[in-house]
């Protein structure tokens, strides 16, 4: 028998990629905010000597059409792909969760329900009898923790039950409701011989009085002239989705009456948004909380940082053997100055990047993360934006790639590209691991104004980018703020957490090793000569172009650097490396085989203060890395806009660069 195929279906933070994971040992993104999963994902596994298929669907709402992911999500429903349908729904808020299911009546794929997180709704004091439930559904219901290990023997015994019986929910109570709605029976009627496999008369009759775009284009393809005429009358004088979500919530309140019994608790954590939510207070806390999670991120930061540190001393001992058995200087120089050397950049970077996956992994699990946004939803109206945007500028701060990705919960396009549009001016995880180090070198204990200046530029920046950008890309009467739901606060699930933290950070890892050691290499290649320095060929271009990057600030090495950072923030820092240490050696210090300094040394040898100043706000501001570009493209399907969006941040980070060159000579 072949492998049997289950959805995940669930409204968006309901568990869905968390159930994913463990059953298929996959590492979707797990948070507690809605809208994580913006792709359908698949994955497999085994129970009892049983192949299964299981896919991940995009959180939604309801089984309508308004956005990618509701699309996706219907899609792959309705392709029949699937043999059995698994509807999550959250234990700790059943009702507004339900109503999945009370949209999904009507699809014949059988299904089960889940009722995940019943942890968190026994916190809450509520008692849940599933069995009630199952009685009145028709379909095996289960209550589950979807983070408990222990739970899931159940959940393959449910699954495998839901399968074998071709389990149907029982819609007889549903449809006794629609009934009551003007129009409904003649409607349901009318579409009772439309051709569309897989969804019933009534399914059919309830998404057209909801006017749902793709069904009803599809029912004109079905039916007669005659019939799309009555259709649309009928639909025209019902009460559309008003009427529709009464009668699914009269429903939902059927079911859930007598299977639900609600003690008082004390909520420790809830207590916690009487602040977040306050008028004047909620602001200033989340900044805070932001702030201070940036700090802690330190922490488990810098004994990765002294691993990085150590292993740079391995440079020198490996040189000295590579020449005493006699090794070509080009490859010990490869060997030392761009393979040690780019590691050795890349634990440091590493160093942070696992700090801010920990410390904000923690802050989204809990459920902070979706304050952080809510808070933010007005201001970032007036900026043409939406709360959801929030949380694409705060993973750039990880990642740009990521927030761009993260942008897809946003339904308006041009808010999305807006989104992305400013989410490039947030310094990504590769620019944090490069600005302190650099700062630290130039600025010593200047570093955290550098610091600290960057980030009020990257405001600024962020606000004039919305005023340049926001008129092409936002109506006028799209400029307000979305109504964010919050959801429960959950206690951390440790292990789950340091798993994802620990895979991103290998990820990474490897990612940006990549980036770096590619980017070194090339630059180092490019500037290597056995007969002096002047005849290297990168030397010849950089002193050609030299007259033109000076005028930002930059001798031409950084700005080769500068160019380099538009691949990959890492390889900027890998390009200087093999540009002022190369073993053909650019420069004096270097010289007569004498024993190559610290890198830090010979930068300080050959920067100026201001010219340093001006080259960490053209990497920083500079667009973030070639993958970033490729997201961006992949999001907002226009070669247009993210070539106006690339263009525009390279020719702004050159007049930063500049700007922050001449404030550094003032002070210099
Ligand atoms: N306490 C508790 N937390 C859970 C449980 N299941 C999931 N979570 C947490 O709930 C949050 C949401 O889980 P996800 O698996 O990301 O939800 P999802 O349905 O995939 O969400 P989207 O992709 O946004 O649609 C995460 O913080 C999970 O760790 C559970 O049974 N108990
Ligand atoms: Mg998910």
């Amino acid at each position: 028998m072949s492998a049997a195929t289950i959805a995940l279906l669930g409204q968006p933070n309901s568990g869905k990629s968390t159930l994913f994971n463990a059953l298929t040992g996959l590492r979707q993104h797990v948070g507690n905010w809605p809208g994580k999963t913006v792709e359908k994902k698949e994955g497999s596994f085994s129970w009892q000597g049983q192949d299964y298929e299981v896919a991940d669907l995009p959180g939604s709402y309801s089984m309508s059409a308004n956005s990618d992911e509701e699309v996706i999500t219907r899609d792959f429903i309705s392709s029949g792909k699937a043999d059995v349908v698994c509807i999550l729904a959250d234990s700790s808020q059943l009702e507004r969760s339900l109503f999945m299911l009370a949209d999904y009546a009507g699809i014949s794929v059988p299904c089960f329900l889940i009722l995940n997180m019943a942890d968190v709704a026994k916190e809450q004091g509520k008692r849940i009898d599933p069995k009630v439930i199952e009685e009145k559904l028709g379909i095996p219901v289960m209550l589950f923790s979807a983070t408990d290990t222990k739970a899931y023997e159940t959940f393959y015994q449910t699954m495998e039950r839901a399968i074998r019986e071709k389990s149907q929910l029982n819609v007889k109570a549903l449809e006794q409701e629609y009934e009551k709605l003007d129009g409904y029976s003649e409607l349901c009627a009318e579409l009772s011989d439309a051709d569309l496999a897989g969804f019933t008369p009534m399914w059919l009759t309830v998404k057209a009085m909801e006017q749902d775009k793709v069904v009803t284009a599809k029912l004109r393809n079905t039916l007669s002239s005659d019939a799309i005429r009555t259709m649309e009358t009928l639909v025209k004088q019902s009460q559309g989705a008003i009427g529709t979500g009464g009668c699914k919530f009269a429903w939902i309140d059927g079911i859930l009456d007598g299977a639900v019994t609600e003690t008082k608790t004390k909520a420790t954590l809830g207590k916690l948004d009487r602040i977040y939510t306050h008028k004047f207070w909620g602001k200033p806390a989340v900044v805070l909380t932001v702030l201070l999670g940036l700090l802690a991120s330190f922490i488990p930061a810098l004994p990765i940082m002294g691993i990085g540190a150590a292993w740079a001393m391995l440079k020198e001992p490996a040189r000295a053997g590579l020449t005493a058995i006699h090794c070509p200087d080009i490859v010990s120089g490869l060997i030392c100055d761009v393979g040690i050397q780019s590691i050795y950049y890349v634990i440091n970077m590493l160093g942070f990047v696992f700090g801010v996956t920990l410390v904000f992994g923690l802050l989204e699990e809990i459920g902070i993360m979706a304050r952080i946004s809510y808070v933010f939803d007005n201001t970032m109206g007036k900026l043409g934006l939406q709360g959801k945007s929030v949380m694409p500028f705060l993973v750039s701060f990880g990642c740009t790639m990521g927030g761009a990705a993260g942008a897809r919960v946003i339904d308006n396009w041009g808010q999305k590209v807006l989104t992305i549009a400013l989410a490039w001016a947030v310094p990504c995880g590769a620019a944090w691991a490069i600005i302190p180090m650099l700062s630290t070198v130039f600025f010593g204990a200047w570093a955290p104004v550098i610091i600290v200046a960057i980030l009020l530029t990257m405001l600024l920046h962020m606000w004039i980018t919305a005023k340049i950008f926001s008129r092409g890309l936002v109506k006028q009467e799209d400029r307000c703020g979305m109504i964010m739901e919050l959801p429960p606060y959950h206690k951390p699930k440790w292990g789950a957490l340091l798993r994802y933290v620990f895979g991103r950070t290998k990820d990474t890892f490897f990612r940006v090793l990549k980036v770096v050691l590619l980017v070194s290499v090339v630059f180092w290649l490019l500037s290597y000569s056995t007969s002096g320095v002047e005849s290297s060929f990168l030397y010849k271009i950089g002193v050609a172009i030299e007259p033109f990057t000076k005028l930002f600030g930059m001798p031409w090495q950084l700005f080769v650097a500068f160019i380099a950072s538009s691949f990959g923030k890492e390889g900027a820092v890998g390009v200087i490396g093999a540009l002022y240490s190369t073993g053909g050696s650019l420069y004096d210090i270097t010289a007569n085989g004498a024993a190559i300094e610290d890198i830090n040394q010979i930068l300080l040898a050959n920067v100026t203060r201001p010219e340093a100043l001006a080259f960490i706000f053209a990497i920083t501001f500079n667009l973030p890395c070639i993958v970033a570009l490729a997201a961006t493209y992949q999001e907002i399907h226009s070669v247009k806009w993210t070539a106006k969006i690339a263009a525009y941040y390279t020719v702004t980070a050159l007049i930063l660069a500049c700007i922050a060159y001449h404030i550094g000579l003032l002070i210099w």
